[in-house]
């Protein structure tokens, strides 16, 4: 449990890393009541500083000894050091907000995105699990309609940006442009093939489904941060060469007939959502646009005309932001206003 205080001792696992980056910056710019932040990282890191309020603060080499005195953990450094350092920090008394896929799952471990299940908070036992980026954003946009009308299933294809995958893969991504423009061919080593004027239909690993595991995350996690496994999902996940902002087309199935206009009424007022759908004037959300934003942007709302109760909807959020780093900070918001 985290105990009052005026201010936290603040770790982040991966400090720079895309995802890690990017929490230092919502940190501040929130001004969460950090006393102490701690930037851990691997050797590679070692030796230089991250910028915090003004201040140039040593990277920590993350070691088992790491967390004396860490009161939040923010771990986005991927699923294997999570596994062996979460129980580590949890241990030495830190709550650790883990943004990997190693704990969604655990029937222990609450799955949070704020503006749907804030209450799942209150029962963590030392970790709580930051979800995926596609799911977070859609659940945003899809929790306050499942609320008036109820979801029956959803079927959502995703058009997912590069920094999903981290630093490496958005360094990839511009050097197969530059490599294309100056007639040379390109030389993928974080992608299978080249992302650079290509769409990838693989995102995480292939089951032996047929399915890649980023869409069976897409179907688990929903249930779960939704808490109604009646939900039926079927997702397909694409890489796309963007640099930061995840896009979905998401069509829904109610239990209750919702117009075009209902869905846009319900839409405008949710907490999290920004309404962004004009087409008559082009309005309507897009990566470039979007990405450096905090709100989840949904347009392109319609009603599904080949079923009785069905709606389609374009979903676009900043994948490091609400999907990864301002989720995660919003949680620990959270957890310090709960012990008031
Ligand atoms: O398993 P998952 O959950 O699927 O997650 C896999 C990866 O996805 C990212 C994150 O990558 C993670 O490693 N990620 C996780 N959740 C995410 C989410 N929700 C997410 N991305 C989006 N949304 P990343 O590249 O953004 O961040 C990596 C960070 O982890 C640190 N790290 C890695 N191994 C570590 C470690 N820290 C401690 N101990 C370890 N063993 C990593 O630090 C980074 O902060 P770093 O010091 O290794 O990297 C610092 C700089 O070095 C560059 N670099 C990376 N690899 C190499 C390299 N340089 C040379 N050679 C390399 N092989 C990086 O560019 C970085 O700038
Ligand atoms: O959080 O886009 O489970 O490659 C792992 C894959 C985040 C996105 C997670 C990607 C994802 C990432």
């Amino acid at each position: 449990m985290l105990k009052k205080k005026s201010g936290y001792v603040v770790a982040v696992v991966g400090a720079t890393g895309a995802v890690g980056t990017e929490m230092i910056e919502v940190l501040e710019e929130r001004k969460f009541p950090v006393t102490r932040l701690v930037p851990l990282a691997s050797t590679r890191s070692a030796g230089g500083t991250v910028t915090f309020g003004g201040n140039e603060v040593p990277i920590e080499v993350l070691t088992k000894d790491s967390f004396a005195g860490v009161d939040i953990a923010l771990f986005s450094a991927g699923a294997e050091l999570s596994r062996e350092f979460a129980p580590i920090a949890v241990k030495a008394g830190a709550v650790v907000i883990d943004n990997s896929a190693a704990w969604r799952m655990a029937p222990e471990v609450p799955l949070v995105v704020p503006e749907v299940n804030a209450h799942d908070i209150q029962w963590h036992k030392g970790i709580i699990a930051n979800p995926n980026c596609s799911t977070i954003q859609m659940v945003v946009a899809l929790k306050p309609l499942h609320d008036e009308a109820r979801i029956k299933r959803i079927v959502v294809t995703t058009f997912q940006s590069v920094s999903g995958t981290g630093k490496d893969a958005m360094d990839e991504l511009m050097a197969e442009c530059q490599d294309l423009l100056s007639f040379k061919s390109a030389s993928p080593k974080v992608y299978p093939y080249q992302i650079a004027f290509n769409c990838l239909p693989h995102i995480d690993d292939f089951l032996p489904s047929g399915y890649t595991k980023e869409e069976m995350k897409m179907v688990h996690e929903t249930r779960k941060i939704m808490g109604d496994q009646s939900i039926h999902v079927t997702a397909t996940t694409v890489r796309v060469p963007v640099y930061v902002g995840h896009s979905e087309a998401v069509n829904i199935e109610t239990e209750r007939k919702l117009s075009a206009n209902e869905a846009r009424a319900i839409l405008s007022t949710a907490p999290g959502v920004r309404l962004y759908d004009d087409p008559a004037h082009k309005i309507y959300p897009m990566p470039l646009e979007v990405a450096g934003k905090d709100e989840v942007y949904v347009g392109r709302v319609r009603e599904d005309e080949s079923i009785a109760n069905g709606l389609n909807l374009w979903v676009v959020a900043d994948n490091l932001r609400k999907g990864a780093a301002l989720n995660a900070v919003q949680i620990a918001e959270h957890l310090a206003k709960a012990d008031d």
